[in-house]
C-alpha cells in the first residue's frame, strides 16, 4: 500500500481536537521546560562536561518556545497543573537520584527514557500536525536524537561500572512511562497519534540505545518491556 492516506479529516480548530491538544502541548511544554532544568543539573553533577549540558539545556529551552508556539496558533490554552501532575513521579526520581549524586540513574531518566519517548511522540506527530506546529516538531526531533546520543555515549563509555545501575533505574522508570502513555493515549487518538504507534516506536529507540550502550538482546529484552501492560 505505497499511496500515502489523506488525512484531510482532522479538524485542527475544532473544539474536540483543541480539548485534546490543550493536554498534549501541555505535556510537551512541561517536558521541555524540566528537561531543561535537567540537563543544567546533570552539568553540575559533571562539571567536566557542563559546557555540553549547557548547551542541550538551551535546545529544551527553544523547544519549550516553539510548542508554546504551537499552541498560540491554533489558540490553545495549555493546562499545565496537568502536565505538571503528568511528570511528577518521573520528575521526583529524577531529583532524588541527583540529591545522590546517581548520575547513571539521572542520565537514564531524562537522556534514554524521556528523550526516546519524545522522540516516538515527535515521530507519530510529524504526519498528523499542522502544517506550523510539523515544521517546529521536524526541527526538534532531529535535536532530541543529538541528546539520546549524548546520553548513550556517556553510558557506553562507563559501561562495566554502571550496568547495574542502568538496570534498576529502567526498573523503576520505565512502568512509570507505560503508565504515562496510558493516562494520554485518548487525547493522543484525537491528535491522530496511535498507542500501538507510540509504544512501537519507543521501543525501537530505546531498544537501539541500550544495544549501543552495550546491553545483549536478550538483556534489551527483558528490559524494554519491563512494567508493559497491554
Ligand atoms: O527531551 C525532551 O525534550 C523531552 C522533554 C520532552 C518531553 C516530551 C514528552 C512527550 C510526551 C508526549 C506524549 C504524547 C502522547
Ligand atoms: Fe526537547
Ligand atoms: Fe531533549
Ligand atoms: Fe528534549
Amino acid at each position: 500500500m505505497p499511496q500515502t492516506q489523506a488525512i484531510s479529516e482532522i479538524d485542527f480548530y475544532s473544539d474536540t481536537y483543541k480539548d485534546a491538544y490543550s493536554r498534549i502541548d501541555g505535556i510537551v511544554i512541561e517536558g521541555e521546560q524540566e528537561a531543561h532544568e535537567n540537563y543544567i543539573r546533570l552539568g553540575e553533577m559533571l562539571p567536566e562536561h557542563q559546557d555540553d549540558f549547557i548547551r542541550l539545556s538551551k535546545m529544551e529551552a527553544r523547544h519549550k518556545k516553539g510548542f508554546e508556539a504551537c499552541g498560540r496558533n491554533l489558540k490553545v490554552t495549555c493546562d499545565l497543573d496537568f502536565a505538571r501532575r503528568f511528570f511528577s513521579d518521573l520528575h521526583k526520581n529524577f531529583q532524588d537520584a541527583a540529591a545522590e549524586d546517581k548520575v547513571p540513574t539521572c542520565l537514564v531518566i531524562q537522556s534514554l527514557i524521556i528523550e526516546c519517548f519524545a522522540i516516538a511522540a515527535y515521530n507519530i506527530y510529524i504526519p498528523v500536525a499542522d502544517d506550523f506546529a510539523r515544521k517546529i516538531t521536524e526541527s526538534v526531533v532531529k535535536d532530541e536524537y543529538q541528546h539520546l546520543n549524548y546520553g548513550e555515549e556517556w553510558l557506553k563509555a562507563h559501561f562495566d561500572d554502571v550496568k547495574a545501575e542502568i538496570q534498576e533505574a529502567n526498573r523503576k522508570n520505565l512502568p512509570i512511562v507505560w503508565r504515562m502513555l496510558n493516562e494520554v493515549d485518548k487525547d493522543a487518538a484525537v491528535l491522530g497519534m496511535e498507542k500501538e504507534a507510540l509504544v512501537e516506536d519507543f521501543m525501537i529507540q530505546y531498544g537501539e540505545a541500550l544495544s549501543n550502550i552495550g546491553f545483549s538482546t536478550g538483556e534489551i529484552m527483558r528490559m524494554s518491556a519491563y512494567g508493559l501492560v497491554a
